[in-house]
């Protein structure tokens, strides 16, 4: 046994004042406070490495894949031709990573904090791979200022941001869905991650009214992920077209299926509730 592993070292994250997600930790690989936020990497017992920012669980090399496969295709195949992709957040590239398997053009990253590039390019390389592919484009910066600067436009804009606490809070602000319509091209999808609704059923109700105000076609849909609050995790979709059906997926996927495409936007009565309070 690793001496760390003997150790008997755990994380926890709290997901409300009495319920914590633990994981057992066999080594600290990564450990910095940008200037951003308080970065950290773990290598786990059970979910393998695992990107942990401001004390919230990112991913892990074992479950990343839901939550990015659902962030990315379920968009994408509802654009009937995305070519040029936007990514705000994500600068660990697990969202790059599954934009690429389209027949894209260029997917763009612009991650505000570069030590947590440069650290998943160390240790995480089942998502920084990405990085690799010659269509991926990495700009450090902030969010919001790029739209409000870029002259260039997009067919597809995923939203890969931590919580709306810290850096991100700005991403799920009203004006910001307002401003990104100067980088969309006609017909463009936009999907963010909009947060437990279990935990956090207000936050996703905001960011879908917000959203409903900027947008035609807005919809939500859910995925489990099991290393996130509550397991359950929402997501928002929204464009000025009226999104029909998804194209059929064409490419490898390990959750996604065509089936599991159209069964995510069955919502539960409680957030249903949520969304008309
Ligand atoms: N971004 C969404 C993570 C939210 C997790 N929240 C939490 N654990 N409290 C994930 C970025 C992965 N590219």
């Amino acid at each position: 046994m690793n001496p760390m592993e003997e150790a008997n070292i755990w994380f926890a994250e709290a997901h409300d004042e009495g319920v914590a997600l633990t994981f057992k930790i066999t080594n600290h690989l990564f450990s910095k406070k940008s200037a951003h936020q308080r970065i950290d990497i773990f290598e786990t017992l059970s979910y393998g490495k695992m990107l942990v920012l401001d004390g919230r669980v990112q991913l892990t090399e074992k479950d990343e894949f839901i939550y990015h496969e659902m962030l990315v295709h379920i968009p994408m195949l509802h654009h009937p031709a995305p070519r040029r992709v936007l990514i705000i957040g994500g600068g660990d590239g697990g969202a790059a990573k599954e934009a690429v398997k389209h027949d894209v053009e260029s997917v763009t990253v612009v991650e505000i904090d570069e030590d947590v590039v440069r650290a998943a390019k160390e240790y995480l390389p089942f998502t920084a791979s990405a990085y690799d592919d010659p269509r991926v484009h990495l700009h450090i910066g902030d969010g919001v200022q790029f739209i409000e600067q870029s002259d260039e436009k997009y067919d597809v804009v995923l939203v890969d941001s931590t919580d709306p606490i810290g850096p991100a809070e700005m991403l799920f602000a009203g004006e910001f869905y307002g401003k990104l319509k100067r980088v969309l091209n006609p017909g463009a999808v936009v999907a963010i991650q909009a947060g437990s609704p279990w935990y956090s059923g207000d936050v996703t109700a905001k960011s879908y009214r917000l959203l409903r105000e900027s947008f035609r076609d807005v919809r939500i849909y859910l995925a489990p992920i099991p290393t996130y609050p509550a397991g359950m995790w929402s997501f928002i979709m929204a464009s000025d077209a009226e999104m029909g059906e998804p194209r059929p997926i064409t490419f490898s996927t390990r959750y996604i299926t065509d089936d599991v495409m159209r069964g995510a936007f069955a919502l539960p009565r409680f957030l249903l509730e949520a969304l008309e309070g």
